[in-house]
């Protein structure tokens, strides 16, 4: 059946604010494209057929903003999103870019900087509800440092869990709604960055007060500039119930951070991705945390958003694909062996079931001599994704 890959709305294809309407400024250049205004963005985003917008307080309403300037801001930005058919799934505080920040927000050595980040956040909060967001990302961009002799590392760690519980209790009080997704990253801007990769939030979590409210937003770039397979760390989230939220691009390994168009560098990692999403059937925002080319212009913009959503629906159809082909699932089928007597013995601990264990007569010779055959499952994955199969 002929597919032309239009964006699906259940798949909640969203973009950032910062995202499509950056400007290719970078620390070797000014900007390359001229600032459009955020309604001007929600005309782009609707025009290629997203389903949602995101936005740092700061996207939206500058930081020196008036209470009336904000408000007619809100109106028009508001009246945007309904012209487009968009919604705000999701919003953040800018907690990086002002000199305030430049040794960290929550983390900074400085009780007063501390809680000037805490009260920006509940502003943010609020603009953020009242846009209709449900999600809540922290991105702790400047909490780090870059030599251990200027914080430590413990206190930085307290003190976020100070700042993010006293927020919990604001949502709660106010009656957002809001589900808090951590995202992690191991460095840029600052030479190392708390919290470098998702493991760490995933741990960090259950010493909250709000467990539960809490969750992650794991981006493969960021995974990826840590040299780790991201497919398994969003595994880890998905299986414990805390992927809230995903931030979507690519990154060649070792580099900079580069935020690519989605699956443009590392095609088998994306297409493992998708296919772990899709079977899964996570059902949160899919959210493209990239930018265009610094040589792009507003036309070639749309045809990198554009791109980002068609990559992930062809390789929907790729992963539906590999799990429909009779001799991937043969070979699937083959490796896993099933033992129904032993399985029942190792589901759970019993001193008796210990014992047959013990007794079972488990053969290490022969276990090692059923074959493997990954050489070609592996290449049948390649031909899938190739488009020969
Ligand atoms: C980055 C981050 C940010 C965050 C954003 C939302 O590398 O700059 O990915 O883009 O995702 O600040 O919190
Ligand atoms: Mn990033
Ligand atoms: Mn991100």
């Amino acid at each position: 059946m002929p597919n032309n890959y239009q964006p699906d709305p259940k798949l909640k294809f969203t973009f950032g604010l910062w995202t499509v309407g950056n400007v290719g400024r970078d620390p070797f250049g000014g900007p390359v494209r001229e600032t459009i205004s955020p309604v001007e963005i929600c005309d782009l985003l609707g025009e290629v057929g997203a389903y949602g917008v995101n936005f740092h307080d700061n996207d939206l309403v500058p930081i020196d903003a008036g209470q009336t300037q904000r408000d007619d801001i809100v109106r028009s930005f508001k009246r945007a999103l309904k012209d487009n058919g968009l919604v705000v799934p999701m919003a953040t505080t800018n907690l990086f870019g002002d000199a305030v920040f430049k040794d960290g927000a929550f983390t900074s050595n400085n009780a007063q900087i501390r809680a000037y980040a805490i009260q920006k956040t509940m502003r943010a909060m609020d603009l953020g509800a009242e846009c209709g967001a449900k999600i809540y990302v922290f991105w702790g961009g400047r909490e780090g440092v870059e030599s251990d002799a200027t914080k430590n590392p413990i206190d930085a760690i307290k003190r976020f869990r100070e700042a993010i519980n006293f927020l919990c209790e604001y949502s709660i009080e106010q009656k957002y709604g809001y589900k808090f997704a951590f995202e992690a990253k191991p460095n840029e801007p600052r030479g190392h960055i708390y919290f470098a990769v998702t493991g760490s939030y995933l741990a960090f979590i259950p010493t909250l007060d709000h467990p539960d409210m809490c969750g992650v937003n794991p981006e493969v770039a960021h995974e990826h500039m840590a040299g780790l397979n991201f497919v398994h760390q969003v595994a880890a989230a998905l299986e414990a119930g805390k992927l809230f939220h995903i931030d979507l691009n690519d990154q060649e390994f070792g580099r900079y951070d580069q935020d690519f168009r989605f699956g443009s560098v590392n095609l088998k990692h994306a297409f493992f991705l998708v296919k772990l999403l899709e079977d899964q059937r996570y059902n949160g925002p899919r959210h493209f945390d990239a930018h265009a080319f610094r040589q792009s212009d507003y036309a070639d913009v749309k045809e990198f958003a554009r791109g980002c959503m068609r990559t992930y629906m062809i390789l929907k159809e790729k992963a539906q694909r590999w799990n429909a082909d009779k001799e991937i699932q043969q070979i699937v089928k083959t490796v896993n062996v099933q033992d129904s007597a032993l399985s029942k013995l190792t589901a759970k601990y019993s001193k008796g079931n210990a014992q047959k264990l013990l007794d079972a007569p488990l053969d290490r010779i022969e276990l090692a001599a059923a074959p493997l055959p990954y050489e070609r499952l592996d290449q049948l994955t390649m031909e899938v994704l190739m488009g020969v199969r």
